[in-house]
């Protein structure tokens, strides 16, 4: 049996996670793969958050800073905080009920993104990248995501890194690596949450032995965030080579990881997701009854 988490503890909230929730990913980043450039205005980035919202997105992902693949490009901290921080205070300030997070590797647009209203940092590097992330965190008392990925911004997305003799067993340690540099930090346990960071130095099967492998990182009793939507593993799996067409194969591999002990899911496409999820939930959590009778 999972010894699941009940709730994730953010700043200034706590999130029961007693349903799946839905991190809507929002991008303001040039070269993002799937959604290049759409929602670089701060009006778009609201708009799109809302959307996102009334569908039934519990989080807000911002990020301005790409892993692509393809020759993602590093951004220093000034232009990614000249990206982001105007967002992230508007989705704050004009649309309620979600919580916001960051996603990035750099402390210094952790602080100004939590002074300008995010409750979690989503860092990719797992705090391997900015040894400042774990103090600036603890501080702010954000949640974050602790997310398995080797090599910099601009090659973690890519397979450079992705050697394993065991995958499960050496993602599972140097994940547990960073968390315990984040607690070593000061960071609450009842704030972390963890990811195995699926296409992240992982071809497709490793990011399949991963998402199989799910019930043992849910054994560690922190919230269990996975990021499949519309990754490469799937256009491969599905043969879709439109990371857009992707949702379907987006959703299958969510039910799947939600079964297999995952609570926290982000997501481009929020309305397919929140239903899948929430309808395989419902089943989950009813005993078989024996009869067969209705
Ligand atoms: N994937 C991407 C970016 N950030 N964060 C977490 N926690 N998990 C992920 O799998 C993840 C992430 C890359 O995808 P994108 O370019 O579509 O945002």
């Amino acid at each position: 049996m999972i010894k699941a988490a009940a709730t994730w503890r953010v700043k200034g909230a706590a999130l029961a996670l007693t349903r799946p929730l839905i991190m809507g990913i929002l991008n303001v980043t040039p070269d993002s793969f799937s959604d290049g450039g759409r929602f670089f205005s701060r009006d778009a980035a609201v708009e799109h958050a809302t959307r996102m919202r009334d569908e039934g997105a519990d989080i807000i992902d911002v990020g301005g800073e790409s892993t692509r693949p393809q020759g993602a490009a590093a951004v220093d901290a000034a232009e990614e905080i000249r990206r982001v921080i105007p967002v992230i205070g508007a989705i704050a300030d004009r649309v309620s009920g979600v919580v916001v997070s960051v996603d990035t590797v750099k402390a210094d647009v952790a602080r100004a993104a939590a002074e300008a209203g995010a409750q979690i940092v989503n860092d990719v590097s797992g705090f391997r990248l900015d040894p400042r992330m774990g103090e600036i965190c603890a501080g702010t008392g954000a949640g974050v995501v602790l997310m398995h990925s080797r090599g910099g911004v601009t090659d973690m997305g890519t397979y450079a890194h992705a050697e394993y003799s065991d995958v499960v067993a050496e993602v599972l340690a140097e994940l547990r690596q960073r968390v315990d540099a984040a607690r070593r930090a000061g960071v609450a346990r009842d704030r972390v949450a963890v990811d195995p960071g699926i296409g992240f130095a992982k071809r497709g099967e490793h990011s399949l032995n991963m998402l199989a492998a799910l019930p043992a990182l849910a054994e560690w009793g922190y919230p269990v965030v996975v990021g499949v939507s519309r990754k490469r593993f799937l256009g491969e799996l599905a043969e879709v080579s439109e990371p857009a067409a992707r949702v379907h194969a987006t959703v299958g591999a969510n039910v799947a990881a939600l079964h297999r002990g995952a609570r926290v899911f982000r997501v481009h496409d929020v309305a397919a997701n929140r239903q899948a999820l929430d309808v395989a939930w419902a089943i989950m959590q009813r005993e078989p009854q024996a009869s067969g009778r209705p």
